[in-house]
């Protein structure tokens, strides 16, 4: 699974991809500071299974902090996108290549109204322009790939007779568009089958729609610490599902945790010093940073990287454990929790683990309650499955 950040230059993305993923990137308060994508890994967080056995999990991927637990995915920051990115402005929009893979996306935009769409200082800027303009950017990229041979791809679907959804799968397989996604879009829209007679508009219609549904996106108003980014936030709240986040301090939180000068669980609403030996800056800052969750509940990072994964991705998170044991061979319990889209079985879940498990499934073990369940028993959240195969 690829998640990736986009927006307009000078939001906060790559501060936004630092604090979810802790590597070193570069962050200025300029525009076009990012040219080269970052890769990373993000963490969802869900409350771990292991307080239920009574026991303390050990990750042999991400980590557990007070018996919750920290599943790895991947992140992707991208340069920033301007007005006009699809016809080259700022850097184009050829890096939205980068973006190909991605299965959703986080949008992050100034909810201060202190920057503006190019990523210039201003003030009074309405952030939801940036909400509209993005989406016209995505939408123009997938257009750019449906139009590339465009004339040539609708000749050969009549003279050859194809599938018009088949074909056009193809064609933008690359941006994970398949047959079904195809086939509900085009009857969505009504088209007929015979491309060559869509319009211009015909095409930018089923960019959008096609984008829609393959790079699903959250809005996430970052800045809400600054002086007057709430009143905006409360204007956009009531039009589009947002989250209110602050990039800057859920960063400082987790590095000042890193540092072991607090200790702190991502998504938290509190924090604890545990270093006081502090000069009077850094405890005037923690103090802010009390005050910010004391308010906010929380800096909404953790929100949005659980939304995307849990909410719009429709995952679930299943471990792998034994009714005899929840340890493996070297004694780490619940080492491994995947992320499973939901309504998946026991069947495929046998199968991620490991294609002779599936081929030679015999039957599952549901652990927290014991019961023996068949290939095709639907898993749940937090299930921790047993797989009885045959060797
Ligand atoms: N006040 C505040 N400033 C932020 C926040 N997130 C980022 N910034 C600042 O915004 C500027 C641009 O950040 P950056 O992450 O490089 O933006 P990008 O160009 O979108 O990747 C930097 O000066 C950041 O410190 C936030 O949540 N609150
Ligand atoms: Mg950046």
């Amino acid at each position: 699974m690829l998640i990736g950040i986009i927006g307009a230059p000078n939001k906060g993305k790559s501060t936004f991809f630092k604090a979810a993923t802790l590597a070193e990137v570069e962050i200025e308060d300029r525009p076009f500071v990012t040219i080269k994508p970052n890769r990373g890994t993000g963490y969802v967080k869900i409350e771990c299974v292991d307080k239920f056995f009574n026991e303390q999990c050990n990750p042999r991927l991400g980590f557990c902090l007070n018996h919750y637990r920290f599943i790895p995915f991947e992140l992707i920051d991208v340069a920033g996108l301007v007005p006009g990115a699809s016809e080259g402005k700022g850097l184009g929009s050829q890096f939205l290549d980068d973006l190909n893979e991605a299965d959703a996306l986080i949008q992050i935009i100034d909810i201060s109204g202190n920057t503006d769409s190019e990523g210039n200082r201003v003030s009074g800027y309405d952030p939801e322009d940036d909400i509209k303009f993005l989406e016209n950017e995505l939408d123009r990229w997938y257009l750019r790939i449906i139009k590339k041979g465009w004339e040539r791809f609708s000749r050969t679907v009549i003279q050859e007779n194809l599938d018009v959804k088949k074909a056009i799968a193809k064609q933008l397989s690359g941006l994970r568009v398949n047959e079904a996604i195809t086939a509900e879009v085009l009857k969505k829209l009504n088209l007929s089958l015979r491309p060559s007679d869509w319009k211009e508009s015909d095409l930018l219609n089923l960019a959008r729609e096609l984008r829609k549904k393959t790079k699903p996106m959250v809005i996430v108003a970052n800045k809400i610490d600054v002086k007057g980014a709430s009143q905006n936030y409360e204007i956009l709240k009531g039009k589009y599902d947002i989250i209110a986040c602050s990039a800057e301090i859920e960063l400082a939180l987790r590095e000042a945790a890193k540092k072991k000068v607090i200790e702190y669980v991502p998504g938290e609403n509190n924090f604890k010093i545990v270093n006081n030996d502090l000069s009077e800056n850094h405890k005037k800052a923690l103090e802010f940073m009390k005050k910010f969750l004391d308010s906010y509940g929380n800096t909404g990072v953790q929100e949005v990287l659980n939304k995307v994964v849990f909410d719009v991705l429709k995952c679930i998170a299943i471990y792998p454990g034994g009714v005899k044991t929840l340890a493996d061979k070297n004694g780490n319990i619940l080492p491994d929790c995947f992320l499973m889209l939901d309504g998946s079985t026991a069947l495929d879940f046998a199968y991620k683990l490991h294609t002779d498990f599936g081929k030679n499934f015999i039957r599952a073990i549901d652990v927290k309650t014991k019961r023996t369940v068949g290939k095709e028993h639907k898993l749940k959240n937090k299930d921790v499955i047993e797989i009885v195969a045959n060797r």
